[in-house]
């Protein structure tokens, strides 16, 4: 008997003892491998394990009030770091929260991964009415750059290095990972798990320009009188600081930073033409397009803000061959990554490269002292209550004096004025609403751009942007971050001064008024300060600055300084007809 049951346990043994692995494990480890530090999402079923051993693993999970939020934070965290930042949500209502922010990615070419659960595909594929139900990698194709679903443990390696190189190789964009609930508990050998694990090598390999393609720029440029380089933020992305800025001076051209590129050089920068901006456009007679897009940002390159008739030539500089001849026809296309590219105009310019025409240089000089000084008696008022320049005169100084933290900017009036005012620094310390112009990111960003690089963050939100994502300063206080949001309160969308004629419900762009959105993140421990002078402003933004701590700013507004829909107001469809 007692033999019998010894030979039978030397039968089993080496099985018993099969270190085993599983699907939890298998992702946890994927993403580790390669670098994963930190996911952005919301539990729940089949998810909340999972995160709970990611965290438990060392990754840093942040929880979020919405997926929405955590979209917007893994997408502006790809931006920051070149990394795909990695969002994490349930199953179809979730999944679909956090698709905005995936299509967000895309739109914006942030690299970003959206990790979503989903329920079984035998029931789904039937449509049999599975606990949250749908077809999520065919409703995410369309909106990203790629999409992948693994059905297996063992394929997990690989799956997810996929996920890795589609979403930070050529141009950036959002990728979407489909996880079915089964796959996590699925269990094998560990192993041979381990060995099925990829560590993605050179995930975004460099794109090296044609010799002829550097050459024809570069002999564009030099037959340019009124030269003029627009920066966007594929160039903030590049991480190509130094060579940008050396490209910049060494051709003494004046530049324009898209609102995301601000900083790459400082906006105080003498070559600097922002403030310049409808001259430049105007005038200029060969622009140079670094990581921007002829889109609607920039009138699509032609028409009455480029001073038709179009007689301009662009040099463009994109990893993307497909932007080229997207609006108008590019003289001279360089394809490659901005690092490359840039290394190598800086190599053709030599050591002998003429300086830009001195005539045009002092003009666009001239023009943006001129609108400078135009503007500082208005940055300068006290007013109460405030108007937009009284308030942003005051914000103005400290990002000054702060070169370092991090601007997160969303709204209308709040947004457009902010963006003209407020001078920055350094490279990626302006975040905003980007493409498509999408409220709902301030909470989201902030929180990202504060995890991310530890730097504090200054928020100027509308109080109708703010309002997208509200409830995350739950998140920024539970996770104690430095973050502070300045709420441009002007009692609604534009202005707070709509009425409707009919005198039955509040118009339609209008919030009640005097709202007190301090109050909110009192609720959480956070600090709340009403604040209705520039004095009162500047004082409580230096002391949440200094101190770190989570606080919301009520910055009270006169509902009626901002204008319908702030610069893009052209762009509200007009009839013929009168308006009833
Ligand atoms: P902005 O809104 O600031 O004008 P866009 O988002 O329109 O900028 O343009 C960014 C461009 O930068 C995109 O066309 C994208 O393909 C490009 N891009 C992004 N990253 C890189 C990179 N590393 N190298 C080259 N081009 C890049
Ligand atoms: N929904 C989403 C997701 N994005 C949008 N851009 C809009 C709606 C439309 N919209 C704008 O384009 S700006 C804006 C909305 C609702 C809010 C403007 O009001 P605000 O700013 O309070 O944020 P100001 O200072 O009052 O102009
Ligand atoms: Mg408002």
């Amino acid at each position: 008997m007692a033999d019998a049951a010894v030979k039978e346990k030397q039968a089993v043994a080496p099985e018993a003892e099969q270190e085993l692995t599983d699907g939890f494990h298998l992702i946890i480890d994927a993403l580790k491998l390669n670098g994963v530090k930190t996911i952005y999402g919301v539990p729940g079923i089949p998810i909340t394990d999972f995160g709970r051993m990611a965290q438990a693993s060392g990754i840093r999970v942040l929880s979020f009030r919405h997926e929405q939020s955590a979209g917007y934070a893994a997408s502006i965290a790809g931006f920051l770091t070149k990394q795909p930042g990695i969002c994490l949500t349930v199953s179809a209502p979730g999944f679909l929260n956090g698709l905005t922010a995936l299509a967000h990615a895309t739109t914006n070419c942030f690299p970003m991964i959206l990790i979503s659960g989903s329920s079984e595909r035998e029931i789904v594929d039937l449509q049999q009415g599975d606990y949250e139900e749908m077809d999520q990698l065919a409703t995410a194709k369309p909106l990203c750059k790629a999409a992948y679903r693994i059905l297996h443990a063992q394929d997990i390696g690989i799956g997810v290095a996929r996920a890795i190189r589609a979403a930070v190789s050529g141009r950036p964009g959002g990728v979407y990972l489909d996880l079915p609930a089964k796959l996590f508990g699925q269990v094998m050998d560990a192993e041979q798990g381990r060995k099925s694990l990829v560590k993605v090598i050179d995930p975004a390999p460099a794109q090296i320009p044609a010799p002829d393609a550097v050459k024809r720029a570069l002999d564009v440029l030099k037959g340019a009188q009124r030269p003029l380089i627009i920066l966007g933020k594929g160039a903030a992305y590049a991480q190509a600081d130094d060579n940008i800025r050396a490209l910049v001076e060494k051709s003494g051209v004046p530049f324009l930073p898209m609102s995301m590129a601000k900083g790459l050089l400082p906006d105080t920068h003498p070559q600097c033409a922002g403030a310049a901006r409808s001259t430049v456009l105007k005038d200029s007679d060969v622009v140079m397009l670094i990581g921007a897009r002829l889109n609607w940002l920039l009138s699509h390159g032609k028409g009455k803000a480029w001073g038709e008739p179009h007689s301009k030539k662009f040099i463009q500089i994109d990893i993307e061959p497909k932007e080229m001849d997207s609006n108008v026809d590019i003289a001279a296309p360089v394809v490659g990554d901005i690092g490359s590219c840039v290394s190598a105009l800086l190599e053709g310019m030599g050591a002998k490269w003429p300086a830009a025409p001195a005539d045009w240089v002092n003009a666009v000089k001239a023009k943006r002292e001129e609108n400078v000084a135009k503007m500082a008696p208005r940055l300068m008022n006290n007013n109460v209550p405030m108007d937009y320049h009284g308030a942003l005169g005051v914000l103005r100084t400290i990002v000054k004096e702060r070169p370092d933290a991090i601007l997160v900017n969303e709204g209308a009036n709040a947004l457009d004025l902010t963006r003209g005012i407020i001078d920055v620094y350094e490279p990626r310390k302006r975040l905003d609403v980007g493409t498509w112009g999408i409220m709902g990111i301030g909470q989201g960003y902030a929180i990202a751009a504060a995890v991310e690089t530890g730097k504090p963050v200054l928020a100027i939100e509308g109080d109708s942007a703010f309002g997208f994502s509200g409830m995350e300063i739950e998140t920024i206080c539970r996770y104690q971050l430095p973050v502070c949001v300045v709420v441009f309160n002007n009692d609604g969308i534009y202005r707070g001064t709509d009425v409707n004629p009919l005198g039955t419900d509040p118009a339609t762009t209008v919030f009640v008024k005097g709202s007190r959105y301090d109050k909110m993140i009192e609720a959480f421990g956070g600090v709340g300060v009403n604040a209705t002078s520039p004095d009162e402003l500047k004082r409580a933004v230096n002391a949440a600055m200094d101190s770190g701590k989570p606080t919301l700013i009520n910055a009270m507004i006169d509902p009626a300084a901002g204008s319908e829909s702030g610069r893009i107001g052209n762009l509200n469809p007009q009839s013929k007809l009168k308006k009833k």
